[in-house]
């Protein structure tokens, strides 16, 4: 059996507007998903896990199952209910209570600023197209590293991918738009160069504790040894791995990503503005950043595709619904004998130990690393009070002893945290698809600890991967 360190964390992770409902209480600010999902009308954000209630219970559980680090995002419309001006003081008092509590139970809070809910008016003016939206986050991020001072980890951003694709590419997050590959690019540079904005004045006031930023990183494979395939999961990858990639650690864009960039633009007739000022601001975050925080779930089969884009999202766990194949980039393929979950989330694990090892070798400075999400969404069924989740620790081993053995290979990984601490909505799939340790009954709100919970409670205790 594979080991993990002695000083490792066993985490678990959730976001403020996937946990917490009270979306509109204690003064919080609107954000865009409310309208868009009240649009939508299949689920809401509320209760969700009612995390700005249950909060104690939840740090409570953490201690019981050895989960010794907590990783959470403020809702920044709790804090500026409008973006920028006014504080909320009942919001900042909210968080203050929450890692008081985290540190009455030994439990680490590792704290994100921004996890897909930038306050409405902000987005509705363009979000991160509009540069206004890049000065209000560098400021609510000041205001937090001076007001929260018992924080010890920062990260920037949750997921510039997701939230640049499925905003402006594949239309499943507000405002919805599709197949506009330039807001996409100008998204994710706009959003790296804030990250890199925010690092600099992190370092620059000597603020205490580390900082970074969460990537979800997929890492695309050709589907067959065609030269077409190749080049195809070339471009994929480029746009979602590499350029985030090369914007953190590099501070500009290789060759590679540039010349992805060129080819998947002149395919779309799509172009985005890159300034000069910009690649000085992200230089010098280069090498100043304290970890990177990785998100990985699963990986990507890539084939060529010379048709018109054309998308599914299988948001509701009807396996094989989904399509993806996007022109002057690829289409993506499942592939025979690897296992896909019901939301055909393809299950990989070696793509974790090639993708740590990848950035050992590609950005050798890259410090540390945290997993800062990996789970596997499933449809638990509840059973007496008895939730028998053994796909999902099959799954959890499998990928923690990849993460085992890229650490023997000598990647510096200093802790995993699993989607999700408890059960908690999902953005796009409302609440059947379930991930947590904690099975949350969403009408009592009452937490039941699920089988993987007593796992991982052993995993952390002896730090052996059982
Ligand atoms: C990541 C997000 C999380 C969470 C998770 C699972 O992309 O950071 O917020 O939602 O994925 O995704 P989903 O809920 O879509 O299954």
């Amino acid at each position: 059996m594979l080991r993990l360190p002695e000083d490792f964390i066993f985490g678990g992770a959730t976001a403020a507007y996937q946990a917490e409902g009270a979306t509109k209480k204690g003064g919080k600010g609107p954000v865009a998903w409310d309208e868009f999902l009240e649009k939508q009308g299949r689920f809401l954000a509320d209760p969700a896990s009612d995390f700005y209630h249950q909060y104690p219970q939840d740090i409570a559980l953490c201690k019981k199952f050895g989960v010794n680090g907590l990783r959470l995002s403020i809702a920044w419309s709790r804090i500026f209910p409008d973006g920028t001006g006014e504080v909320n003081q009942e919001g900042v008092d909210f968080y203050h209570k929450v890692f008081a509590e985290c540190e009455k139970e030994g439990v680490l809070p590792f704290v994100t600023l921004h996890h897909f809910d930038t306050p409405k008016r902000l987005f509705d003016q363009g979000d991160f197209l509009n540069r206004d939206t890049m000065d209000a986050f560098v400021s609510y991020a000041q205001f937090c590293f001076e007001e929260f001072t018992e924080v010890r980890y920062w990260s920037t951003f949750n997921e510039i991918y997701p939230v640049a694709s499925n905003q402006y590419l594949l239309g499943v997050f507000p405002p919805g738009i599709r197949f506009n590959l330039g807001s996409t690019i100008q998204c994710l540079h706009n959003m790296m160069v804030a990250h890199a904005r925010v690092i600099n004045i992190f370092k620059d006031n000597k603020y205490p504790g580390e900082i970074g930023v969460v990537h979800s990183l997929e890492p695309k494979y050709p589907a067959s040894d065609s030269e077409e395939d190749k080049h195809a999961a070339f471009l994929d990858d480029a746009l979602s791995v590499r350029f985030l990639l090369d914007a953190t650690y590099l501070g500009h864009y290789s060759d590679e990503t540039m010349q992805a960039l060129k080819e998947i633009c002149e395919a779309n007739d799509a172009s985005y503005t890159f300034l000069d000022e910009d690649f000085t601001e992200m230089e010098k975050a280069s090498h100043r950043n304290d970890y990177l925080g990785i998100n990985h779930y699963q990986c990507h089969f890539v084939k060529a595709y010379d048709g018109e884009s054309q998308v599914h999202h299988n948001g509701t766990g009807d396996k094989g619904t989904s399509v993806y194949k996007i022109k002057g980039i690829g289409e993506r393929v499942y592939k025979e004998g690897v296992p896909r979950t019901d939301w055909d989330w393809i299950i990989y694990p070696e793509g974790m130990y090639d993708l740590l090892l990848r950035i050992q070798k590609e950005y050798p400075h890259y410090n540390k690393i945290y997993i800062t999400e990996n789970g596997m969404g499933y449809k638990d069924e509840f059973e007496d009070g008895i939730i028998m989740d053994k796909p999902r620790i099959d799954y959890l081993r499998v990928y923690l002893n990849e993460l085992s053995k890229a650490i023997s290979a000598g990647v510096n990984v200093k802790g995993y945290f699993l989607w999700s601490l408890m059960d908690v909505f999902s953005w796009s799939n409302g609440y059947n698809k379930r991930y947590g340790l904690f099975y949350v009954d969403f009408e009592t709100q009452k937490r039941y600890p699920k089988e993987s919970a007593y796992w991982y409670k052993l995993v952390s205790e002896t730090k052996t991967i059982i």
